[in-house]
């Protein structure tokens, strides 16, 4: 997700970007399967974020899990190997490479509020575990693919978005929500560099955060979520690019102003407000058409909405053509 304008797949090795180093890595990586990745990750990475995890043994939501599986939303593929899923991230709080699994667990998930503001009846401060007792808790597959063009497909735990919504009441003027992420100087390395307009944001539509895929997820293969995967409360979107599902939420900003987001404000062109997948509009420096799948060989092809336009492409009808290929990027 760095900046930059020119076309990658254009540019002689020489001048790659750490991110097309990083293409090319899990490209190698997706060939040689688990093993490979864990060396080229560093050396002991996977165990000892795994233990730090078991540290995690005092989450008093730990009881929760597994939760009941909703089979209504099934898979075209396998589910990614647990290892794969929590070892290689995406959270630059904790740095702009995918092994920051370690480093996460300096994360103080406990106790954690979420704010609630903005256009609603009542303004709240609530506690996660209160929130989690009024929710309507389950499990369900879900495909995520990022922009980079990698993808996985894993179990979260949680609830739908929409219980949320409810239980905050907006106002009817409200339009959007805007979704922060915690922003900790004292844990957070990331938070260092002053380039990124921190604290991470992101937003969706009120039809958009209410349509039924639209997931807070509190776990993950059936235990609490790993810090490095946005504990304890992050955002999956399926049928959006990776960068949507924002991580770590500790406000829920109800208004009716379009948030502009994190990486919005960072390259507006390449990754916008809406950034619904779609094979056939290609990021401005490389092609969406294929997606590498984590631990598997090869390539395979992009659905349109990740596969999930029966859910949601009747929440775009009429905006093509007022927002045009905004819609996809
Ligand atoms: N706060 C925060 N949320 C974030 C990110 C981040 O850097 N910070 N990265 C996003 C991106 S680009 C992706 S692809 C997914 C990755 O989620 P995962 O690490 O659980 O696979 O998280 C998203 N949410
Ligand atoms: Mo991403």
């Amino acid at each position: 997700m760095l900046v930059r304008v020119k076309k990658g797949w254009e540019l002689p090795e020489a001048q790659a970007t750490p991110e097309s180093v990083f293409h090319d890595r899990r490209r190698l990586v997706a060939a040689m399967g688990i093993g490979a990745l864990f060396a080229a990750a560093g050396a002991g990475l996977p165990g000892r974020a795994h233990a730090a995890a078991a540290g995690a043994g005092e989450d008093p939501s730990a009881g929760l899990y597994p939760m009941k599986r909703n089979l209504k939303y099934t898979l075209d593929r396998d589910l990614t190997k647990e290892e794969l899923a929590t070892a290689y991230n995406n959270y630059y709080e904790f740095g702009s490479q995918k092994d920051i699994a370690e480093e996460a667990q300096s994360l103080k998930i406990r106790p954690w509020t979420v704010r609630i503001d903005g256009m609603v009846e009542k303004e709240m401060t609530v506690d996660i575990d209160a929130l989690l007792k009024r929710m309507p808790l389950e499990e369900r597959l879900y495909r995520l693919r990022c922009v980079e063009a990698w993808s996985m497909a894993v179990p979260w735990s949680g609830f739908a978005m929409k219980a949320l919504v409810d239980f905050a009441r907006p106002l009817s003027s409200a339009k959007y929500v805007r979704m922060e992420t915690l922003a900790d100087k004292a844990v957070m390395p990331g938070l260092r560099q002053p380039w990124y307009p921190w604290p991470y944001t992101e937003g969706l539509t009120i039809a958009e955060a209410t349509n039924e895929l639209a997931f807070m997820a509190t776990g993950l293969y059936g235990k609490p979520i790993p810090r490095q995967n946005g504990a304890p409360l992050r955002l999956a979107v399926p049928w959006k690019y990776g960068f949507k599902s924002v991580k770590s939420i500790v406000r829920f900003n109800f208004t009716d102003k379009r948030p502009v987001t994190f990486w919005e404000q960072l390259q507006k062109s390449e990754y916008g407000f809406w950034a619904n997948v779609n094979p056939e509009v290609d990021h401005p420096r490389w092609s969406q058409a294929t997606e590498m799948v984590l631990g598997k060989p090869g390539r395979v092809p992009t659905l349109p909405y990740n596969g999930y336009g029966e859910y949601v492409a009747g929440l775009y009808a009429g905006l093509e053509k007022t927002e045009g290929d905004r819609l996809f990027r």
